[in-house]
Order: C-alpha cells, then structure tokens, then sequence
C-alpha cells in the first residue's frame, strides 16, 4: 500500500490519543503496540473486505485448509512487511522516539501448535494470501496454546501459556456467524415420504463462535481469513438453574480451552475427540452457508469448494460432509459419496504407528451418533465394494472398522480424492510401506508435495542483514521469485563475497550471543562454530546421538586438552510432550551434560551447550540466522519432512544429515560436496527390521570410544543426574535401541570431524553456505501452495509470480 511517513505519523499519533486519551510522550509501550496493532488493521481492511467480497463470484473456488494447528508466530512485523510499510512505520515511530523492536518484542507469541505440522499450516497460509489463492484456514481457538516449557534442576516443567491475557488485536469476534455443535443424544433413522431421515433427542448443544484474523498477502490485494472456532454456551441453555448453568458452561468452554501437546503419541481422549468434531462441523456448517449465498445447486459443491484435511485430525470432515448432504441437503449416498471424494484431499504427516488415531467405537457412538452411523455404513460399502477385486486379507487391513476401533487415516483416504506425503522419501515409504496395499488399490490418488517455508518470515523478516546482502548481489526480485537465489551461484568463488558473508553471520551469532548472555547469563564465543538441533524432543530425532558426540568431544579434551578441536558451540532448543517420559529424562540428561562442561575451567570456549528454554516461532527466529551448521539427524525414514532443515539452509547454514525427509531433496539441489551426510538409508533400516540382525551391544563393546561414552552415562561421571542415565543407557544397550543411535555413532563422528575440518577453511566453508542459500529458494511454501493448488485442489492462482 502507498503510505508516506507522514500520513503515518498524522494517523499513528490521532489514534493513540482516541484510544488513551494521551500525547505519544505519555504513553508506554503496551499502548504503543496496541495503537500500531489497530492502524495496521484499518490499513488492511479494504483489501479484506474487497478479497472476501470477489470470493462469493460463481467460479471463484474456495480452499479451505483444515488443522487442528496453526503456528503462527507474532504478526507485528510480518504484516507491516507484507502491506510494504515496515521502512515508513519504522522512520516514522523513530521520530516519536518509539523503537519498533520494542514493540515487536512486547507482542505474545501464540502458540497454537505443537511443531512442524503446525508451523507448515501457517507458511502456507502467508504463501497462499502471498500468490492470490482464496484460502482460507479453519481450526480451533484454543485458549491455553501450547504449554510454557521452563527447567528447573534441569527437568522440564511445564506452564500454561494464556496467550489472550492482554487481548488480540488481530482477531476479530464474529458472533453472527456463530453456528451450533451438537454431541450425544440417540438418533434413529424414520420413513419421511420414502426417505430416511434422522430423528434425534437429547443431544447437547453448542455454540461455535468464529474469530476471524486476517492473513495479508506480500502482493498489494489479497487479504484472506484464518478462522478459528471458539466453543460457548448455546443461548438455549442459559435459562437452566444457576449452578447447573456454571458446571455446564465449564464443560462447554473446555471444549476450545487447550491445545493437547503431545505430537507424537496417540492418547484416545474423549475431550480431544470432541475438539475434532467441533471445529470439522462449524467449519463446514459455514462453508456451505456461505456457499448457499452463490445460489448454486449443491450437485455444484465440488466446483466451488476444495477442503484439505491436514493430518487425520480434521478426518470427521468425511462423514461430516456426507451428514450434511445426506441429511440437510436431501442427497442420496452415491451422489453425496461422489462429491465428498472430490471435495476432500488429506496430507499425511507421519509414519509414525503410535502417532496414529483410531477411536473405540463406543466413543465414537456415544458421542457422535449419527457420525458414527455414517462411519459404519461407508465401511460397510467399502467391504462390499472390494469383495469382487480384493482378498479377504487386503479388505480386513484396509477397512476403517477394525478391532473395536475407528482408524482414522483409512477414513481420510477412502473418503479423499487425494493423499500426499510431504517429500519425495515420505511418499515413496507411504506408496511402498506404509500404505502398500491402499497404494495398490487406489494408485492414482497418492502425490506428493514437498513441504516448504516462507521466504518472507525465514528470511526478510528474522535475518535483515542477509537479505540487504543478497539485494546487493542480485537484486531483490528473489523475494517473490526465490528460485533467483540461484543466481547467487556466480559469486560462489568471489572471495569478497564470501567474507562479507562471513561476517553476516557473525553479526547474527554476537546478535544471539548478545541474547544468550541477557537470558541465561553464559558467555559465548561468536568465533566457534555455532551448531544448531533444534526441533521437538523425540526420540526418533536423535538428539541423544548429538550429545552422545559432545560427550565424546569432551572426553578427547579432558584426555588431552591440546587436542585439535574447532571451538564449537552447541545449541538446542525442544520441547517434550509433558507425558513422553523418555523424552523428558533426555532433556534433563542434556542440561546435566551441559552444566558440566560450561562450568569445566579447563574446557572454556572450546566447547558450550546452550539449551534454549521454552523453544517457540520468535526463538527461532533469533537462533536460525546465527546457525553455521544445522544438525537433521533423524532415523532415515521417520522424519517425514522437516521444514527446520529448510530454515538453516535458507539461512547459510550446513547441513549435517541422515539422508531422511527432505534432506533427501536438499542434497539434491546443493550437491553432495556441500552437505554432510551420514548414517543409515531408509532402505538398510528397513532391511534391519527385516532381518533382525541389529545388536546394539556389539557396537558398545567395539567402539572404545562410544564405550566410555556410554559409560559415563551410568558410572557417576555426569554430576546431578539420577536415574536417567541408566535408563537411556539401558534403552541403547540393553533394550535393542530403537533408533539405531550406536549404529550411526561412528559414521556420525566421522561427519562431524569433517565439518570441524572444513569449518577452518573459511573461504570453503563460506561458499558451502553461499550455495546453501543459493539453492533454498525451491523450498519456498509460494511453489508448494501453488502445486496443491493445480494439482490437488484443481484452482488456478492469479500468482504474482508466474
Ligand atoms: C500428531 C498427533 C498424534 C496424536 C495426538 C496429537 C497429535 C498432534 C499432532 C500430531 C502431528 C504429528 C505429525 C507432525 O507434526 N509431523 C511433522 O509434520 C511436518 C510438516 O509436514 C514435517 O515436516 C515433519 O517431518 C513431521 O514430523
């Protein structure tokens, strides 16, 4: 938008004394930021309004991107970056004196999401408004977002965050778009004039109510809308006895109250059933309303409407939809199974069996009834369906009923059109493994899409220095076409560039250390190499495999302090789900580990481990740019994707990885000489299980110096830890280690002793990172939203980019 500094300073100072009738001098920060919060929004609500007001034309179809998740990050700067204010604002609070930054720090980051699955929901919400794609979000608004993560004695505890303490300023409540949620009660099916129709008593009633932010596009237009569904008292209840009012009103409100925080572990809660249906049913309940003001037949839904179902989460929206065609609209099932089908797409994000939701049946009955009638009657006519082309044996592993329990991804890929995995290795295990036989059956259905990340957040916004640099180097047309970072490739032998790039970085690494120092109190050495794990704990991710080599670093020093190792500094930054024990006596194992060696004298700088409290979006906006090498160093073939890995990258740092995930495709656009790989391939872990022939044992006696690695974690070397030691110690060595960690220890030395080697060459290292950048701009989320728009949700974007 076109606002000149002035104008800004003439509305920003009006504003501030109509909201708190005071002169800017007065006022502190927090009026400060709600007063640029409230201009920003008037700045944008033309657009906004315009955008929604070109979405209901006949023709114009509608995405609707349903997650239970949506990590957005604080919005402050990124929306004055996307409406092409920040410079004017910036100059113009200058010369009241008020520093942005201050302003931008003061802003809570909402946490509403778990990680990667989350994070990815919002990049494609930025790309999506960014390349004029009328997408919209639907998901839950959760109260408490995901918890406060602090360490006390070096254990996780864990804080609830209520992120809405000092109100939103970027949502706005939109009660008379409220819709009604109904649970429990009997329904029976009776005769209506030769059509079944469904009677009900006794259900509970719900009132969701949307709150609606608005997403700014990077492109002068498009403002869309993430809407997020609040759960309140239904009016019709408000008249019971007072005290039973206040039980149920609590019950209700639970509903929307908290975001569940494990991620990687199915737990069957009825609460976290009924947060699915809720926002699944408000959020179709609205599009087909307004769908209805196109006056359109409903035959016309699936020209009109795509809805992707991220993760098996928002799965309900299968028999939801047929509900609602079935039994309001009047269709019968074959046409309304047609268009469910073309309607739905669903996205699988994890191989991970014990991630994967299935509901007992009773639940699912007793709390949906009529959903959980749809469910058995599609189950019933896949059977069917299948009896004359498949055995008995394929139809039992791929129906959705199975053993008492509802499975939730049979359920999403039977009733979608469409399922992708989020890179290339992803979908090749999904098609090859995983889901073999729904592969076989279903071919034509399975893609893939790799995940991406917005350039604009991961880049212009969290690393200014290095996106003046590249603008220097080859202009700025990267920022709407990132694959022009390629043209950075002509510098790569330019030693002039690759100082300046050098010190861009130490720039960044003094910013964080700056940091570090403020907040934990602990000096760090902008000169060593700053390598960075950060990610949720999980065992599969293998951070005990990064300590395990800090360990053996550690031990090389103390037998010989003159030994040649490059000063490094070690950074991590994860959270635990608070019931995923292991994972917790991992975290208080690392903080023991690194409360020995920071206070070791003899060490010094030439070793330090940072492990950030309470990692979130602005941490990581703080520690990424900062980042020489980027450690990805999961089992190959349990990370699906990782979108971290693309951050670092973006952001010049090396990778060291197993060849898992997207690291696969990263590889393949740097080029082997500028990644450091390591460790098993998905294909030798796979021929392990078949085989059986893994003995962790054998590599803890034959390894010296994983031996007095190993050993330390039980023979009192490490100060302060109790029993975790000896349990991760016998999880490795006793209990078959699951993840292959004493498998990959000796090849994953051997890479880190390369990067220190590499490390001391600067003008070598310095070009590695240069054709990092260079080749990052292929994973921008602009390019992965535009793929699912062509090939999934079957839109063409008006992409400012073609
Ligand atoms: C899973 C579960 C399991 C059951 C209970 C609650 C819950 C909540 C969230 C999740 C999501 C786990 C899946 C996930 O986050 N996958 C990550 O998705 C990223 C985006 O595609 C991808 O980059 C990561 O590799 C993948 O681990």
């Amino acid at each position: 938008m076109k606002l000149t500094k002035d104008k800004f300073k003439e509305d920003y100072q009006r504003l501030l004394t109509e909201l708190y009738s005071l002169d800017i001098k007065d006022s502190e920060v927090s009026e400060q930021y709600f007063t640029l919060g409230n201009l920003i929004r008037t700045y944008a609500s033309n657009d906004w309004k315009n955008t929604n007001e070109s979405y209901l034309k006949k023709g114009e179809k509608q995405i609707y991107y349903f997650s239970m998740e949506f990590l957005l990050g604080r919005m402050l700067k990124s929306n004055l970056l996307n409406l092409d204010i920040l410079e004017v604002v910036q100059k113009g609070l200058q010369e009241f004196g008020i520093h942005l930054e201050n302003l931008i720090e003061f802003e809570v980051d909402p946490g509403l999401g778990n990680g990667g699955l989350g994070r990815l929901a919002a990049c494609f919400m930025d790309s999506m408004a960014t390349c004029a794609i009328p997408g919209h979000g639907n998901g839950i608004r959760y109260k408490y977002g995901l918890f406060k993560q602090k360490f006390v004695n070096g254990y996780q505890m864990e804080i609830p965050e209520h992120w809405l303490r000092n109100g939103n300023i970027w949502e706005v409540r939109r009660l008379n778009k409220a819709v009604t949620v109904r649970f429990y009660g009997n329904v029976w099916l009776e005769n209506s004039s030769g059509r079944l129709v469904p009677r009900y008593e006794n259900e509970e009633a719900v009132l969701a109510v949307p709150y609606d932010t608005p997403i700014i596009g990077y492109n002068e237009q498009t403002v869309n809308t993430l809407r997020l569904w609040s759960a309140e008292m239904h009016p019709q209840d408000e008249s019971h006895e007072y005290g039973a009012f206040l039980k149920q009103q609590s019950q209700i409100e639970n509903i929307s109250e908290v975001l569940y925080p494990d991620d990687s572990y199915y737990d069957g809660r009825l609460l976290r059933l009924k947060q699915e249906y809720f926002f699944v049913s408000a959020g179709i309940q609205s599009i087909i309303r307004r769908f209805k003001k196109k006056d359109l037949p409903i035959s016309h839904l699936s020209e009109e409407v795509a809805i992707h179902i991220n993760d098996t989460h928002p799965a309900l929206c299968v028999p939801e939809l047929m509900r609602i065609l079935l039994d309001d609209e009047g269709m019968d099932w074959e046409s309304a199974w047609d268009l469910t089908k073309k309607v739905l797409s669903y996205t699988n994000h994890t191989i991970m069996s014990e991630a994967l939701e299935k509901w007992p049946i009773d639940m699912m009955s007793t709390l949906l009834p009529r959903i959980h009638q749809i469910i058995c009657e599609i189950d019933q006519r896949y059977a069917a369906d299948m009896r004359y082309r498949y055995d008995d044996h394929m139809i039992e592993r791929t129906r959705i009923i199975e053993g008492g329990h509802i499975k939730m991804a049979h359920l999403a890929i039977i009733g979608s059109h469409s399922i992708n995995g989020v890179a290339k290795l992803h979908t090749d295990i999904l098609k090859e493994k995983v889901l073999h036989d729904f592969y076989l059956i279903f071919p034509s259905k399975f893609n893939n899409k790799t995940n991406g990340i917005t350039q604009r957040r991961w880049l212009l916004l969290s690393n200014e220095p290095l996106r003046q640099f590249i603008d220097s180097k080859i202009g700025s047309n990267w920022e709407v076409n990132p694959t022009d970072l390629t043209n950075l490739k002509a510098f790569q032998n330019d030693e002039d560039t690759l100082f300046k790039l050098a010190q861009i970085k130490k720039l960044n690494k003094q910013r964080f250390a700056d940091y570090v120092k403020r907040t934990m109190n602990l000096t760090l050495n902008p000169d060593a190499i700053f390598d960075v794990q950060v990610k949720r704990l999980h065992a599969y991710k293998r951070q005990l495999l990064n300590l395990l080599h800090i360990l053996s670093l550690y031990f090389k020093l103390k037998e010989n302090p003159n030994a040649y190792i490059y000063p490094r500094v070690f950074i991590f930054g994860a959270k635990a789900a608070p019931s995923y024990m292991y994972a917790k006596q991992i975290i208080k194992l690392i903080n023991s580990v690194a409360h020995m060696i920071n206070h070791d004298h003899h060490i010094g700088d030439k070793l330090k481990i940072v492990f950030v409290e309470n990692y979130s979006v602005s941490l990581a906006e703080r520690i990424i740019p900062a980042a020489d090498v980027s450690e990805q160093i999961s089992l190959a073939s349990k990370e699906a994707s990782g979108t971290g890995n693309m951050k670092l990258m973006l952001n010049g740092a090396v990778t060291v990885a197993t060849l898992d995930g997207a690291n696969v495709e990263i590889r393949d656009q740097v080029g082997p000489d500028n990644i450091i790989i390591f460790g098993l391939t998905d294909k030798e872990v796979y021929q392990y299980y078949h085989d059986g022939s893994y003995h962790a044992y054998d590599y803890y006696i034959h390894n010296p110096i994983l031996h007095r690695v190993l050993n330390a974690l039980i023979d009192g070397t490490i100060p302060g830890i109790e029993i975790e030691g000896q349990d991760i110690f016998d999880s490795l060595v006793k209990y078959g280690d699951e993840y292959f960690v004493l498998r990959d220890f000796e090849d994953y030395r051997l890479a880190q002793e390369k990067v220190d080697q590499i490390y001391r060459d600067t003008l070598r290292w310095q070009k590695m990172a240069l054709l990092n950048i260079a080749g990052a701009g292929i994973f921008s989320s602009d390019y992965t939203v535009l793929q699912y728009a062509k090939e999934i949700w079957d839109v063409s974007a008006k992409s400012t980019q073609d």
